[in-house]
């Protein structure tokens, strides 16, 4: 009797100890630099990712799980996968980390207890924010607005930024009809509320073959890239302009491009006036400001320029959609800076490496009335903490600077890959580490894709033929050489 109770107690104590040292060896790998390179054990996804995905595909359709992670012990660049492959991330949970994975820096943000009371009672911050709420909003979010910008709404995720932002849009565009009128007239108070004009006005938003701005249901009559994105749900009849397709390299191809440019904003302004015609008139634009998930097709400055002055000649609001580009992968913390407008954008949407998703805007975009653009959360006080740490780093580290080193030398990989392989690659682009190249083929792409990450390289695809570098802002001249090298391997047994 004795000797049994005994034994349990010593098993339990080795289990405790057991555990113990578990989350000890975690701790400690989380605070390990960095692998040297990528490790492939197994195939990718390997056999517990398998099972794992059974596991979870009997409760959802999980069809676009790639694999499982092990975040404790994911480090830097580096995914490490529950099979104990260890990845070069360059795709960075589609452009959402900036610092890599268990950033020391953020490791800290929850061990001071005010933090970790801001986060575990999540206020409904609309209507109970806390007493430090204002001024975190100066010092964080308003410490690297784009310029020119001084108001902020904070919001969730993309879409959610971008949903709110049209409907801040509709808010202005109507309140500029009324004019000098502050109020709401009974025909409008009553028709909102069965959908019906006047008070639920015709008004549109115009977006761009091959833009992506979310899924929600007014973001998603924006989105064009992918048509199982859209099949079967209701869409806004809103006007859709072409985005410009340019040829390279674009130093050969200046003149081509620059016509380019003007077809596409001569359709733009034919919409606005069809579209005004027709009754529905286009209250905003809403452009990236390079497409990402459409296959990173960039526009050029003038471009953006011409197309702002389109907007205000129509009286439209101009949104850039910075929810992938911002945040500092193209080089720059908002990639609107790169086109040198001539004013700022009415509105400028974040979120992925921002931590919480919102919107910058003018004053003019501010709503004269309370409730108006609101939801529960109003955004989270805990992602506004990670983002106070994340743009500490970036300015410690000057991370900018860091991008654009690592992007050119990875840019300069890619041409001479291009120029290597003409059959298989072809149209290197892109700013940082914000870069595209294209394939021959859709099935060369993902077979390129599919290749890479049996190396031990995470990347992504966009568009029809695009493979995208979506790494984190620490990824460094070293990564875009390992990468190389991999991607010269695979070239070659596919050629
Ligand atoms: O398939 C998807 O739902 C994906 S894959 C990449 C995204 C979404 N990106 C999100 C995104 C974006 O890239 C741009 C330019 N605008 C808005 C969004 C929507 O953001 P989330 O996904 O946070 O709602």
């Amino acid at each position: 009797m004795w000797l049994k109770t005994l034994s349990v107690v010593a098993a339990q104590a080795e289990a405790r100890t057991h555990n113990t040292f578990q989350k000890l060896c975690r701790t400690f790998a989380t605070q390990l630099s960095e692998p040297q390179g990528p490790t492939v054990k197994t195939e990718v996804p390997g056999p517990k990712s398998k099972a794992l995905l059974q596991k979870l595909n009997s409760l959802q359709n999980a069809g676009s799980v790639q694999l499982f992670a092990d975040y404790d012990r994911s480090v830097g660049n580096y995914l490490q996968d529950v099979d104990g492959n260890v990845l070069l991330d360059i795709y960075m949970q589609i452009s959402s980390v900036p610092l890599g994975y268990n950033h020391r820096e953020l490791l800290e943000v929850f061990k001071n207890d005010h933090n970790l009371k801001a986060l575990i009672n999540r206020p409904a911050l609309g209507v109970f924010p806390a007493e430090d709420w204002p001024t975190k909003l100066q010092n964080v979010l308003m410490s690297v607005a784009p310029t020119g910008m001084d108001h902020v709404t904070t919001m969730m995720c993309g879409s959610c930024s971008n949903e709110n932002a049209f409907k801040n849009i509709f808010i202005w565009y109507q309140g500029k009809q009324r004019g000098d009128v502050k109020t709401f007239s009974e025909k409008e108070i009553q028709s909102c509320m069965i959908n019906q004009v006047p008070g639920a006005p015709k008004l549109s938003i115009l977006s761009f073959h091959g833009a992506f701005h979310g899924r929600t249901l007014g973001c998603l009559s924006t989105t064009h890239s992918k048509y199982i994105h859209k099949i079967d749900i209701p869409s806004f009849d809103w006007p859709i302009a072409p985005f410009p397709k340019y040829r390279y390299p674009l130093e050969e191809n200046v003149r081509e491009n620059a016509q380019e440019d003007a077809r596409c904003l001569a359709e733009v302004e034919h919409l606005i006036e069809q579209y005004a015609k027709k009754g529905i008139p286009v209250a905003g634009i809403i452009v990236e400001p390079i497409q990402s998930e459409g296959g990173d097709n960039e526009a050029s400055p003038e471009f953006f320029q011409n197309l702002q002055k389109i907007a205000k000649k129509h009286g439209s609001a101009l949104l850039m959609d910075e929810v992938q580009t911002g945040g500092g992968p193209t080089g720059k913390l908002w990639c609107h800076e790169y086109f040198n407008l001539e004013s700022p954008p009415d509105v400028v949407t974040f979120s992925k490496k921002m931590q919480l998703g919102g919107y910058y805007h003018g004053a003019h975009m501010k709503p004269a009335q309370p409730y108006r653009v609101f939801n529960t959360w109003m955004g989270d006080p805990g992602k506004l903490l990670l983002l106070e740490s994340v743009l500490k780093v970036i300015k410690q580290d000057a991370l900018l600077d860091n991008v654009n080193r690592a992007g050119a030398k990875l840019k300069k990989g890619l041409v001479q890959a291009q120029n290597d392989f003409p059959q298989l690659l072809n149209s290197a682009r892109g700013r940082g580490t914000f870069l595209a190249i294209n394939c021959t083929s859709t099935k060369l792409r993902d077979d390129i894709v599919a290749a890479l990450k049996q190396k031990g390289i995470l990347s992504g695809g966009c568009g029809e033929l695009g493979i995208r570098f979506r790494p984190a802002l620490v990824f460094q001249e070293k990564h875009a050489d390992i990468f190389l090298d991999k991607f010269n391997q695979v070239l070659k047994e596919l050629k």
